[in-house]
């Protein structure tokens, strides 16, 4: 209850933070993109994960407006890495909660515009149970943020419902393969087999596609083998303060 009555208090007194994790064309290594993933820096308690502190934000509704702030404050970082890179895009974590909000339109359109950040440059990820209970009204804000040039990510792909039948409804850009199955890609047909299809699946959808959690060489290679295009994961670097990305995006 505590810890409510701080959460309530963090955003205001800038008490949030964003690391990036870089997300890699596997063929070449470069830097394409970066997830934004929010940190609570608590006066007492020290640094806080998502883990931690999500699950109180989504039941308390406190998870809109700290969703709005990553939005806002991913979109000014992107900025500053687009000279360097001008068509490395930026990634952040919707909340289903956020996601039946008609001002989710606005939050973007106005975060992008103030940033001076092409709306193309910004990638939404949902995940597959925040679409699965989406309603039509939700589909008609996806296909309106699409129009807008926003990218639409389905995170952690194949852990949800995974009804086939709603790929073909969501206006989506990328599916991210879900990182229980690239872990297990070395000693588990079936998941090879699942991030086989998966990468076959988003081909013949016209979508990108991206393996999370690839952490060892191993998984790198089947992945770059299976014909995945994208890669994030410990291998490629771990979620660290914009300066570190930056350096990540300067490589070649
Ligand atoms: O960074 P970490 O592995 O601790 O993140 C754990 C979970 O928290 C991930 O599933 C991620 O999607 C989620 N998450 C991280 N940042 C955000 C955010 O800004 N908004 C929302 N809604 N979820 C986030
Ligand atoms: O659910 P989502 O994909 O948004 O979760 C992203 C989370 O995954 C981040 O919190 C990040 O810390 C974590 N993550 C990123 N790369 C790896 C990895 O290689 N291995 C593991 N175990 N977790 C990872
Ligand atoms: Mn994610
Ligand atoms: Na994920």
């Amino acid at each position: 209850a505590e810890l409510i009555a701080d959460l309530r208090r963090a955003v205001d007194e800038g008490q949030l933070h964003l690391e990036f994790q870089p997300i890699v064309d596997l063929a070449t290594g470069a830097v394409r993109s970066a997830e934004a993933l929010v940190r609570w820096r608590h006066p007492r308690l020290g640094l806080l994960s998502p883990a931690r502190f999500l699950p109180l934000a989504e039941e308390t509704g406190l998870i809109v407006p700290i969703d709005r702030w990553v939005i806002h404050e991913a979109c000014r970082a992107a900025a500053t890495w687009r000279d360097r890179r001008t068509e490395a895009t930026v990634a952040v974590n919707i909340a289903a909660a956020h996601l039946r909000r008609p001002d989710l339109i606005a939050t973007v359109t106005a975060a992008t515009a103030s940033a001076g950040l092409a709306p193309r440059a910004l990638t939404l990820e949902l995940t597959e149970s925040a679409l699965i209970d989406g309603s039509e009204a939700v589909l008609d804000r996806l296909r309106q943020l699409r129009e807008l040039g926003i990218r639409i990510s389905i995170d952690d792909f194949g852990t949800g419902y995974s009804a086939l039948s709603y790929l073909h409804r969501i206006p989506a850009t990328e599916l991210k393969i879900d990182r229980s199955f690239v872990a297990r890609l070395d000693t588990d047909a079936r998941a090879y087999a699942t991030v086989e299809m998966v990468t076959r699946l988003a081909g013949a959808f016209e979508l990108s596609v991206v393996a999370e959690g690839v952490e060892t060489e191993r998984q790198h290679a089947a992945v770059a083998a299976i014909g995945c295009v994208h890669g994030q994961g410990y291998r490629y670097g771990r979620p660290a303060g914009l300066a570190q990305l930056h350096t990540a995006l300067t490589r070649p």
